[in-house]
């Protein structure tokens, strides 16, 4: 494990660091990671409700609670299941990394470049004031957007795209999530799987 590498960059976002280790894990740690969590996680496909209108949200997830709490995002209720063995040694690790505590986690499944998540910021009441969120990717290569909330500051630093390999871990630092949004885009060209895990502390 590359735990501790010093491949790592930093990006300013309207004030807000992102912190971004290319080599948090090895590759073949990363991979072997992926095969366990995309064969093992009970994925679920979640539906949103917009104005009376249910789609399904275009990826998997499943969401796994610590300390058995409930968690909302984008209107759906998730009931929190307890980490199994590798979600604790994830969270473990990533807690030495990072110096934050986290106590649950989001798994997203991207089945290919068609899957996305839309520009939000988890900003969620249920997350607190003070969010830190730490973000860990296997599988395919995909590009994570971030840009200011704020319009006026968009004209300063428009979108910034950072590319996320697999093994690699971002740090959102508070008050990222206050200030900005983020997205992963479609990508049409990519046909083959991506998971990300977020880490995140429910108070
Ligand atoms: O897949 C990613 O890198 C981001 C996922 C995300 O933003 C979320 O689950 O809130
Ligand atoms: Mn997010």
């Amino acid at each position: 494990m590359d735990l501790f590498s010093s491949n790592q960059e930093t990006f300013q976002i309207d004030g807000c660091e992102i912190e971004l280790d290319r080599s948090f894990l090895s590759h073949e740690t990363a991979k072997s990671y992926f095969e366990t969590l995309h064969n093992e996680t009970p994925w679920q496909q979640e539906h949103i409700n917009f104005m009376g209108k249910v789609s399904p949200i275009p990826r998997l997830t499943y969401w796994y609670s610590k300390e058995n709490k409930e968690y909302i995002y984008a209107g759906i209720k998730v009931k929190p299941v307890p980490y199994t063995e590798l979600i604790s040694k994830l969270n473990t690790l990533i807690q030495e990394k990072t110096g934050y505590e986290f106590n649950s986690v989001l798994l997203n499944l991207y089945r290919d470049g068609n899957d996305t998540v839309a520009w939000h910021a988890d900003d969620e009441k249920g997350l607190g004031e003070y969010v830190n969120i730490a973000s860990l990717s296997l599988g395919a290569e995909r590009v994570f957007q971030v840009r200011p909330k704020d319009k006026d500051s968009l004209g300063e630093s428009p979108i910034t795209n950072i590319e996320l390999n697999s093994g690699s871990m971002v740090v959102m630092h508070h008050p990222t999530q206050q200030k900005t949004l983020h997205q992963i885009p479609r990508r049409k060209n990519i046909d083959h799987p991506r998971i990300n895990l977020t880490f995140r502390f429910i108070p």
